[in-house]
């Protein structure tokens, strides 16, 4: 057998991999619990249901989305921004589970980040051919906190580039249990979603999840 391929066994699992320069991915984090963070998914959107927002040039995205904690991201044809209360509700965003917190918090420590305290959880759903184009997260206020992503069901191919949207684009597929964190120089990079694959998964059926935490405000 190859070597490279007896030290993909030896690796432990969960495994931790840097992608880039502050970009830390850790396979199989959440391995364990995505059962319990899925249905809290349901819980919040059950409150605050997935929705379709619509950019400033009037476009409709293509990605379906809910937000918990003290802040939650919305676009519409003013732009993009971080609010207390949903504005299809006129409610508070749910508040976040003490378990999204523990993994942000946690993953963000593995990746050198103590003390990360997210007020944001961005939830992405992602039906067949929903893709996110490319693009910069700038909306918040600490660019100097990261983000943590954490992938929940059907797998997808993630794009991030450099920082300008011309830069070259490596591609790293995301399956369910994973989880990155962006920070440092990763932070500002410009990062993308291919359409997502037709496929059936045992967690969430057609679709793929993704939650973003953020320190927003
Ligand atoms: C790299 N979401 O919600 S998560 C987003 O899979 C977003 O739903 C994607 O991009 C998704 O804004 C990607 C991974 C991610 C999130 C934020 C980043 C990668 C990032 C910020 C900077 C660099
Ligand atoms: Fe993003």
């Amino acid at each position: 057998m190859p070597s490279d391929l007896l030290d993909v066994l030896k690796e432990p699992f969960p495994s931790r991999q840097v992608l880039v320069d502050g970009a830390v991915l850790l396979r199989g984090f959440i391995q364990d619990i995505q059962g319990e963070l899925l249905t809290e998914v349901k819980r919040i959107a059950a409150f605050a249901p997935f929705r379709h927002m619509v950019t400033r040039s009037g476009h409709t995205m293509s990605v379906a989305m809910t937000s918990c904690g003290p802040l939650g991201w919305v676009s519409d044809r003013r732009g993009y921004r971080y609010v207390p209360d949903d504005p299809d509700t006129g409610q508070p965003w749910p508040a976040m589970p003490d378990s999204f917190r523990q993994l942000a918090t946690t993953a963000a420590a593995q990746a050198g980040f103590d003390g990360f305290e997210p007020d944001a959880c961005l939830i992405n759903r992602y039906g067949p051919d929903t893709r996110l184009s490319l693009h910069q997260d700038r909306d918040e206020r600490h660019l100097d906190a990261p983000i943590v992503s954490a992938s929940l069901g059907l797998p997808a191919t993630f794009l991030f580039g450099g920082l300008h949207r011309a830069d070259p684009a490596q591609r790293v597929r995301l399956v369910s249990g994973d989880v990155v964190t962006w920070g440092g120089p990763a932070r500002l990079a410009f990062h993308g979603v291919l359409p997502l694959p037709e496929g059936e998964h045992p967690l969430t059926g057609q679709c793929r999840i993704n939650l973003t935490f953020r320190k927003a405000g």
